[in-house]
């Protein structure tokens, strides 16, 4: 049995007013189980040992029916009364080992942890699977010791992966505030090989109180869920990325042409750009889309997000003038573009300048999942930190410009593959070369002008463009990255060749009208660019 058990949608239930309310417990975990609930974890924390034991004896039967695994929170003696299969055990419970030793090898016996450490004693005292939060904050349960989120979850998944077979093999569920908004997300994200062609420890489930037992229609929102779970993410719509270029002219040429295809494809498709960005370039954005054939709308406002997501477009979350309600419209933003499916480009300027921006980025990681993350080296390096990498470095980035590189290319290069390799996305840093990555194909491009470092807004209204580039070309995220770049990059170095241009001043109407002129033209720049990285 015990080698068996599905994990993957784990109903743990509760009998408070506030989920339950007056509804009959016994009844919403059958409506559960003809949802598709897998596995079953009654909780109650404050009924009579007798209350306990005929309300267990009562879902047991109905689990039997389903040939579904029920387990006690916490009460050895009430799974043991009971005969069902097993026990779920906090960290102030009873002992695994001492519970092991009642119930016998038969038996499944979960724990709850919420740090690698604590993951390490309930393995090695024998513990079938581990419960691992609590991932995001929840009105179910308030004296939970940590809040991890994603990252911690992964530490945590890293840990097991590599602390040798017993805690490879180890079945693992998250807990915590997982709905049916979040939970394909989650487990994409929690899908984090550490290089591209290793396979990493994955998540075999998520445990769920309050999404399921307080829902109105437990069964049908366990059958919505049972399919989010089977079903890959809308996001994750491009093809499994197999290569690593090394100055490969055949891979450069692919891109050349995919580059004017995609470029084209802006043009005729005119997909929308929705802009949630700062206060100071949004009049630039707005130009720099209409140049190169997109459709702007800058609406900060997140209640506008829902209808503007079914229109094909994407979104950019640009950070600059972050706010506390600037960060609440970008989360309802961000979580109803997830759900259709729309690319979302994440810009987080001056990410690492101070710790509200720090907040405001790990906050964003948190809340959903970004298509592509841009941003110049310190940004990209405040990434990597709010990712869960831990960074050596300790410069403080003082504005939003980028400042001097602290890297080789070579060093970016690994940094930004790595960033996207854990966040399962697209990954740009900006400077001199750009450095873009989808974790396993990482290219370098040189092309762009100096020009572009003095003027405001270059860095977000590339933002712009990639949302652009993103919407018309999900096939292949990196390529359609590749080619948003070299348009606006080209457009760049012609338009510093002008003539009329003598600075930063004449730069930016130049540029525009070189943005407007380049579309379908990305080829003809194509001797400039190409290098590749490690
Ligand atoms: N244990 P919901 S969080 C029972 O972190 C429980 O160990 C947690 O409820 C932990 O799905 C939690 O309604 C409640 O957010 C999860
Ligand atoms: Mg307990």
């Amino acid at each position: 049995m015990i080698s068996q058990v599905d994990y993957s949608l784990y109903l743990v239930t509760d009998s408070t007013e506030a989920i339950l309310g007056s509804r009959d417990l016994v009844e919403v975990v059958e409506q559960a189980l003809q949802g598709g609930v897998t596995i079953v974890q009654y909780r109650d924390k404050t009924s009579d040992t007798g209350v306990l034991i005929s309300t267990a004896k009562k879902l047991h039967e109905k689990c039997k029916q389903y040939n579904i695994p029920l387990l006690i929170n916490d009460r050895v003696d009430v799974a043991l009364a009971v005969g069902c299969e097993g026990v779920h055990l906090g960290q102030d419970d009873m002992n695994i080992v001492e519970a092991r030793r009642i119930l016998g090898d038969d038996k499944i016996i979960g724990a709850t942890v919420s740090s690698i450490e604590e993951a390490r004693i309930a393995v090695e005292r024998g513990a079938d699977y581990l419960g691992i939060g609590t991932l995001y904050a929840t009105q179910t349960k308030k004296n939970t010791k940590d809040i991890i989120g994603v990252n911690g979850l992964r530490n945590i998944l890293s840990y097991l992966d590599e602390a040798g077979e017993k805690s490879k093999n180890v079945k693992t569920v998250c807990i915590g505030g997982v709905n049916a908004s979040n939970v394909q997300r989650v487990i994409h994200q929690l899908y984090a090989p550490r290089s591209p062609s290793s396979k990493p420890k994955t998540i075999d489930g998520v445990a769920i109180v309050s999404a399921i037992v307080g829902a109105k229609d437990p069964k049908s929102v366990s059958s919505h869920l049972q399919h989010l779970i089977k079903s890959s993410p809308p996001f994750s719509k491009s093809t499994d990325p197999t290569f690593w270029l090394e100055k490969n002219e055949d891979e450069i040429k692919i891109l050349v042409s995919t580059a004017d295809k995609a470029t084209a494809s802006v043009h005729t498709k005119s997909p929308l750009s929705h802009n949630m960005t700062n206060l100071v370039v949004q009049n630039f954005a707005a130009n720099v889309a209409l140049a190169i054939g997109a459709s702007p709308i800058m609406a900060n406002y997140g209640e506008e997000a829902s209808d503007l997501s079914r229109l094909g477009g994407a979104l950019v979350v640009n950070m600059g003038t972050v706010t506390p309600e600037g960060l609440l419209n970008y989360k309802k933003a961000i979580t109803v573009y997830n759900a259709a499916g729309g690319p979302i480009v994440l810009d987080p300027v001056g990410a690492g300048a101070t710790s509200v921006r720090r907040d405001a980025l790990g906050q964003l990681l948190g809340a959903g999942y970004f298509d592509l993350i841009k941003g110049n080296e310190r940004e990209i390096m405040a990434v990597a930190r709010a990712s869960g990498f831990t960074l050596d470095d300790s410069s403080q980035q003082r504005g939003v410009d980028s400042g001097d590189s602290l890297f080789s290319l070579g060093q970016r290069a690994y940094l930004v593959r790595r960033i996207a390799l854990r966040e399962r996305n697209i990954v740009l840093m900006t400077g001199a070369t750009d450095v873009v990555s989808d974790g396993v194909r990482t290219y370098a491009i040189s092309n762009g002008h100096a020009y572009l470092g003095k003027i405001t807004g270059s860095g977000c209204t590339l933002g712009t463009t990639l949302s652009a580039y993103l919407a018309v070309w999900p096939q292949d995220k990196l390529h359609a990255a590749v080619a948003g770049i070299l348009h606006y990059e080209i457009a760049a170095e012609y338009a510093a060749r002008r003539e009329d241009v003598k600075g930063p001043g004449t730069f930016v109407p130049a540029f525009i009208d070189e943005l407007f002129a380049r579309g379908g033209l990305v080829s003809e720049g194509k001797e400039s660019w190409g290098k590749d990285a490690k």
